[in-house]
């Protein structure tokens, strides 16, 4: 089997990816494996940012990659923290950081209107300076809370409340989340385009 490149730093999502994956026999390696030197995301938008980051891998390894640029738009944010996800807090930004800035700023919204949604894109390069990426969008709508709840997933998943019950992301398994979320829907587009290459 080829092998591909995962252009990701993010060991929560090589851990989604991976589990999504493997149930089709498909086994990617993380860019750290290889020593690759992480991309500058200068996108102002996820597909920009995907493409960087898998040309990125695919140019330093010369291995086919994929790559995953994902985050939260919040509506009454008029789309924050969106490409700058996990970067918000500023510099020394992590992912607590990032929630607690992202609970604050959302604090004095009335629940009806704290309407958002995770997007992912994720793009596959079957080589560096391939001009068809193969590109794939999907997104995960929610309501955020102001509490955190839960333990599982990352990021903002535990102020994530899944429509129509009373769960966070972050309550919930993760072969709940990787049937439900932006990046399974995402990951299951660009697997049927990758299907017939792989299972030749
Ligand atoms: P790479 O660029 O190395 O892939 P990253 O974490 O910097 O890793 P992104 O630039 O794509 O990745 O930013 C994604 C951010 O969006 C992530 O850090 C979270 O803050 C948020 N995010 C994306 N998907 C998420 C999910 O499934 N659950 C919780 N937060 C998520």
């Amino acid at each position: 089997m080829k092998e591909i490149v995962l252009a990701t730093g993010n060991m929560h999502k090589v851990k989604e990816i991976n589990a999504m994956l493997s149930t089709i026999g498909i086994s990617v390696s993380p860019q750290n494996k290889y020593n690759v030197t992480e991309a500058e995301e200068t996108g102002t938008t996820f597909v920009e940012n995907a493409i960087i980051k898998a040309r990125n891998a695919s140019k330093q390894t010369g291995l086919p990659a994929i790559a995953d640029d994902s985050g939260i738009e919040v509506d009454a944010l008029m789309g924050e923290p969106g490409v700058y996800s996990s970067r918000y807090y500023g510099p020394g930004a992590n992912d607590e950081k990032n929630l607690l800035k992202l609970i604050e700023n959302i604090r004095n919204v009335p629940q009806e209107k704290r309407t958002c949604r995770y997007w992912c894109v994720m793009v596959y390069m079957s080589h560096f300076r391939s001009p068809t990426p193969i590109i794939c969008q999907a997104s995960w709508e929610g309501y955020l809370i102001d509490k955190p709840r839960g333990t599982n997933g990352f990021g903002y998943d535990p102020i994530f409340l899944l429509p129509d019950e009373s769960l966070t992301a972050a309550e919930i398994s993760m072969e709940r989340k990787n049937s439900l979320s932006h990046r399974a829907k995402a990951l299951k587009m660009l697997l049927e385009h990758l299907r017939p290459v792989y299972e030749k």
